[in-house]
């Protein structure tokens, strides 16, 4: 039986403020604001990881609730994104000409696939899931890694300045099974350290596109709404940071 819905959200704070993707932004939420409210994004990632249910939540839908494979190249009609940041702030994004496709191997290495979902990207999500993270995919050989191999290799043909920010999804489900959720914060604090060390590693040179890491759950609405704040927060944190080193 699925925890209540308040206890999840207590312990995902939890979780999320140790493991040190809580971060906090003290910027100016006006520009925030200002640099979403034009950006496109695409959603990458393996199968059934979530990107459609996490492209449903931006749309304000439910997520699907079987999981029905995605084709090559499904448009998305353009939709409005609005985010309540704290201070009673928004975030209004427009997002036009999104890419949904689905997360197989082939359909990440075919033209038609992930390239041109990632084509024009400002910010690429990569979802992946507690469970990749868990079982350390993102070693050599295995799914995760073979999948930031892949972005590394196309990054020279995207957009200079893209970002890339990876959310660990269905973290919902590591809710559940645990009940010492200060041991599961240390136990993630390790691993999202390594799945960090290992993006930056394979990302190099262009590791400073690399944004960080998110818990969410697309199935859980109060987590996903705490989470993508944090993570839109953590982009702009990072371009910030991008615009200080050019400066310097
Ligand atoms: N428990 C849990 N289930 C989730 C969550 N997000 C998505 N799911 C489920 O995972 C399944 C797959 O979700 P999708 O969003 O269709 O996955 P996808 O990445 O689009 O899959 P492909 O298009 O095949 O690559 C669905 O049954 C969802 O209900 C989550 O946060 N928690
Ligand atoms: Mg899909």
């Amino acid at each position: 039986m699925p925890i209540p819905a308040t206890v999840a959200l207590r312990a995902f704070l939890m979780l999320a403020t140790y493991s040190g993707t809580h971060r906090h932004v003290s910027r100016a939420v006006k520009s925030v604001r200002a640099w979403w409210s034009g950006k496109k994004i695409a959603v990458i990632g393996p199968v059934a990881g979530g990107k459609d249910s996490f492209l449903a939540r931006l749309r304000g839908r439910d997520i699907p609730k079987a999981h029905a494979g995605s084709p090559v190249g499904e448009q998305v009609e353009a939709f409005k994104v609005k985010l309540a940041l704290s201070h009673g702030q928004e975030i209004d994004m427009t997002c036009k000409g999104v890419i949904n496709t689905g997360g197989e191997a082939a359909f990440r290495d075919d033209p038609a696939g992930w390239r041109a979902v990632c084509e024009d990207a400002d910010v690429i999500f990569y979802v992946m899931t507690i469970d990749d993270l868990a079982r350390k995919r993102f070693y050599r050989g295995r799914r995760v890694r073979q999948d930031l191999e892949w972005l590394f290799t196309v990054l020279p043909h995207l957009r200079p300045d893209v970002l890339v920010h990876i959310l660990i999804n269905k973290i919902d489900l590591e809710i559940e099974s645990h009940t010492d959720y200060t041991a599961l914060a240390v136990e993630l604090v390790k691993e999202i350290a390594a799945l960090d060390r290992a993006v930056r590693q394979i990302l190099h040179p262009y590791d400073a596109r690399y944004t960080g890491a998110t818990l969410i759950s697309m199935r859980n609405k109060q987590i996903y709404t705490r989470a993508i704040q944090e993570a839109l927060r953590s982009i702009y944190a990072a371009l910030d940071a991008t615009h200080a080193r050019q400066a310097a």
